[in-house]
């Protein structure tokens, strides 16, 4: 019911009565104004005035399930979100509740991660109050070969969303959006599969959003928007951004079960593209040119004797 009434305040800019409240969700003047109370404990600020209703002046930077659920404009992606303050990882819980029959597009969100990880169980840095840290839960019918395409995917998305907020930023190739070359956004893609049929695929996000300082291992690699531009930002309405640009390239993707539909548009993106790389993949290491993705996702490379070859996973930098 709560974010019934947040939405209904959101979409309206004058006073919504309280009669009509209760008409429209089916219950009583006095649990509405208990709902109101709640709201108010939790930072937002709601003018009532006799007579007249209940008017939304001002949203807290919360990332709870009613916060987010309300400001969600997606057919799929996000329903439902799970929230919970504290957890290990969301990877972590999405796993659990997709081992537990939980829906395709169920999206885990937390305020703070006691162990986040980002690939090969590095730990990613994820402190209370300043970050988007979540999970999203895809059933895809899909080959799990076609799996990892989907960190791309999530890319094209992050980028919409923050790329509208700052300038500057860039898809670092597979899973890193940065900003004047720091890492804003690392995403984390896991799969429970069989040879040829997937269980589920998790997809996690972490955004820096209005982080102040890193620790010192990272200092020098990673910024937030907030570092960037001064700015503070309601994480909330990002992640809604995030999840109705994904089921746009999401869409695309499974037409195909390829990138080619967004091939173009992701070279745009590239911070890559044209630049030299050194690349790490399974033991060996070598240099090159990147050339921008091709359409299964992988990384054109021209290596400096002038041979091309095509990168599935391996560690870039620039
Ligand atoms: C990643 O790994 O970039 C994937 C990060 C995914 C995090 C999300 S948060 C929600 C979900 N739940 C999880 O537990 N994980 C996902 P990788 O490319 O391996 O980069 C990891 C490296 O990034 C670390 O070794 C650090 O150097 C650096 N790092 C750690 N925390 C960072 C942060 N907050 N911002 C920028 N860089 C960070």
């Amino acid at each position: 019911m709560k974010e019934k009434i947040l939405k209904c305040l959101r979409e309206t800019e004058d006073y919504v009565s309280g009669q009509e409240l209760c008409r429209m969700l089916d219950v009583s003047r006095t649990a509405i104004w208990k709902v109101m109370n709640q709201l108010k404990d939790e930072g937002y600020v709601i003018d009532a005035v006799k007579n007249k209703g209940y008017k939304l002046i001002q949203t807290p930077d919360i990332v709870t399930a009613e916060e987010v659920d309300s400001l969600l404009e997606t057919e799929w992606a996000g329903h439902p979100v799970v929230y919970e303050e504290e957890q290990e990882s969301t990877n972590q819980t999405a796993k659990m509740l997709a081992e537990q029959g939980a829906f395709h597009g169920t999206l885990v969100v937390a305020e703070r991660q006691v162990s986040g990880r980002g690939r090969r169980g590095r730990p990613w840095h994820s402190p209370k109050g300043s970050g988007i840290w979540m999970s999203i839960l895809l059933r895809p019918q899909i080959h799990p070969m076609s799996a990892s395409m989907l960190t791309l995917v999530a890319a094209m998305a992050v980028y919409d969303a923050i790329s509208s907020r700052v300038e500057g930023c860039a898809i670092k190739w597979p899973n890193d959006i940065v900003i004047n070359g720091r890492k804003v956004c690392g995403i984390l893609t896991e799969m429970s599969s069989e040879l040829d049929n997937i269980h589920y695929v998790v997809i996690g996000i972490g955004i820096n959003v209005n982080t102040d300082d890193f620790p010192e291992d990272i200092a020098a690699v990673a910024a937030s928007m907030h570092v960037i531009t001064g700015e503070y930002y309601k994480r909330a309405e990002i992640i809604a951004d995030v999840w109705k640009s994904f089921e746009k390239y999401y869409d695309q993707f499974l037409q195909t079960e390829n990138l080619s539909l967004m091939v173009e548009s992701y070279n745009q993106r590239l911070v890559n593209m044209g630049r030299k790389v050194y690349i790490e993949e399974r033991g060996s290491q070598y240099e090159g040119t990147a050339c921008g993705i091709d359409s299964e996702g992988a990384l054109l490379v021209e290596k400096t004797d002038g041979t091309r070859t095509a990168v599935i996973s391996g560690e870039v930098s620039v």
